[in-house]
């Protein structure tokens, strides 16, 4: 079997060192180049800058790799015919000897497997709006309801029902925890009009309700939601005309499947000019540091 785990990653596990592992889909499939690749190197500052060590994983002509060298990331960020790769799409990519990113899915799966703790991304995956008639659930959910990480991301993707997908998370047993809010994050939006039930104001908080679950024996992650910074922030009610339109864009198009995500983030940083896509580098680098800073006091 073809996966391959870091030096660095095999040395902070064996010291005890805190670690974040971060995903790399959002590098092949969320963010334009060289954004992408900004994206990549910040999250891997932020998280080194808060004292853990960062684990970026990702494949490379079929071999997993847990923990991406600077040269890799930047291999994976240029090269053309990526595929996304979620959990289940792990062996036919590695069978194929493919390159591609990890969605949440992945890597949330892999970390836990070769023993990290905390994992950060942009925004999980969700329900998506039509979803009583294009059936589009992410996978994201139901790894998480099973992967007792914890979870730092700005929310569920904007491009998603909220409602639903908080719903969801609910029926999967999945403790969604703001940080610093009441309100769910809508990822490009610091807040959206629904409640969260469990508001924490550190990550020594968010690091004790990890120990208490994991002295319980339960077993699905816990969702630290994390507000883009302010200032990078697109209001809710400027950003939901926005959505609709490249839904209405979307719907227009045979678009289905994983192509649906990475259709409408694109299309959202046009219509946005460029605003989406500011918020996005900001959110991903705060949410890594946020992730390091919890991984230091576990
Ligand atoms: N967040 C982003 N950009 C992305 C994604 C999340 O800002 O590209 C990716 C993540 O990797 C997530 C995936 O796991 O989109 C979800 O895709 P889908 O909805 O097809 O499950
Ligand atoms: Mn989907």
């Amino acid at each position: 079997m073809n996966v391959r785990v870091a030096e660095k990653v095999l040395y902070a596990l064996r010291n005890g060192e805190p670690l974040v592992a971060l995903e790399t889909a959002v590098l092949t499939h969320g963010l334009p180049y060289p954004y992408n690749l900004q994206a990549a190197y910040e999250m891997e500052k932020a998280v080194e800058q808060s004292g853990a060590v960062a684990c970026t994983i990702g494949m490379l002509r079929g071999e997993l790799i847990i923990g991406l060298s600077g040269e890799e990331i930047k291999c994976l960020a240029e090269t053309e015919d990526t595929v996304k790769i979620s959990r289940h799409e792990l062996p036919c990519a590695m069978a194929k000897s493919l390159s591609g990113g990890t969605t949440v899915s992945a890597a949330a799966y892999l970390a836990y497997r070769y023993g990290i703790r905390v994992f950060a991304t942009g925004g999980i995956g969700g329900v998506h709006r039509d979803f009583h008639r294009s059936f589009d659930i992410s996978a994201d959910l139901a790894v998480l309801a099973k992967t007792p990480l914890i979870v730092v991301a700005s929310g569920a993707k904007a491009i998603l029902d909220l409602r639903f997908t908080l719903e969801y998370l609910e029926t999967a047993g999945i403790a969604v925890l703001g940080y610093n809010t009441e309100y769910f994050p809508a990822f490009y939006s610091s807040r959206s009009p629904y409640i969260i039930p469990w508001r924490i104001n550190s990550a020594e908080e968010a690091a004790r309700a990890a120990a208490a679950r994991d002295s319980l024996g339960l077993d699905s992650a816990l969702l630290v939601c994390n507000p883009v910074p302010e200032e990078y922030q697109i209001p809710y009610e400027e950003l939901l005309p926005l959505v609709d339109a490249a839904v209405e864009k979307a719907a227009g198009k045979v678009i289905i499947g994983k192509d649906v995500t990475p259709y409408m983030l694109k299309e959202l940083a046009e219509l946005s000019q460029g605003r989406t896509l500011k918020a996005n580098l900001a959110l991903l680098a705060a949410n890594a540091r946020l992730g390091g800073e919890i991984a230091c006091r576990l």
